[in-house]
């Protein structure tokens, strides 16, 4: 369980570097083995339909073993990006896929 805060870390430097999100360290997916996850608060901060990528700040995901943090995403699927805004708030989980922090579900939660 290594290699989480130092990819966290990696991706959160990165954001000002453009692509940077997409080096990651290759690790097994033993996360995809846990049935109904909980979904982890998070406020959008960019939106990168190009490159299939959002930024999140969020909160506590035990299942990565990821204190709260700004980071950058990839998206499992392109339409999770559709009509997303910088400052949503949303409900989402995500899991390291090929060595990537990747959203497997994101919902936006409603405006008040
Ligand atoms: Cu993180």
């Amino acid at each position: 369980m290594n290699t989480i805060p130092v990819l966290c870390l990696t991706v959160a430097l990165g954001l000002g570097a453009g692509p940077a999100a997409a080096q990651a360290t290759p690790r097994p997916p033993t996360a995809a083995s846990t049935p109904a996850m909980p979904l982890v608060q998070g406020e959008v901060r960019k939106v990168d339909v190009a490159k299939g990528l959002v930024v999140l700040r969020h909160g506590d995901m035990p299942n990565l073993a990821m204190p709260p943090m700004t980071m950058g995403f990839d998206v499992a699927d392109p339409r999770m990006l559709d009509g997303l805004k910088v400052g949503d708030k949303v409900r989402f989980q995500a899991q390291v896929i090929r060595g990537k922090a990747t959203v497997t579900e994101l919902k936006r939660e409603a405006a008040r």
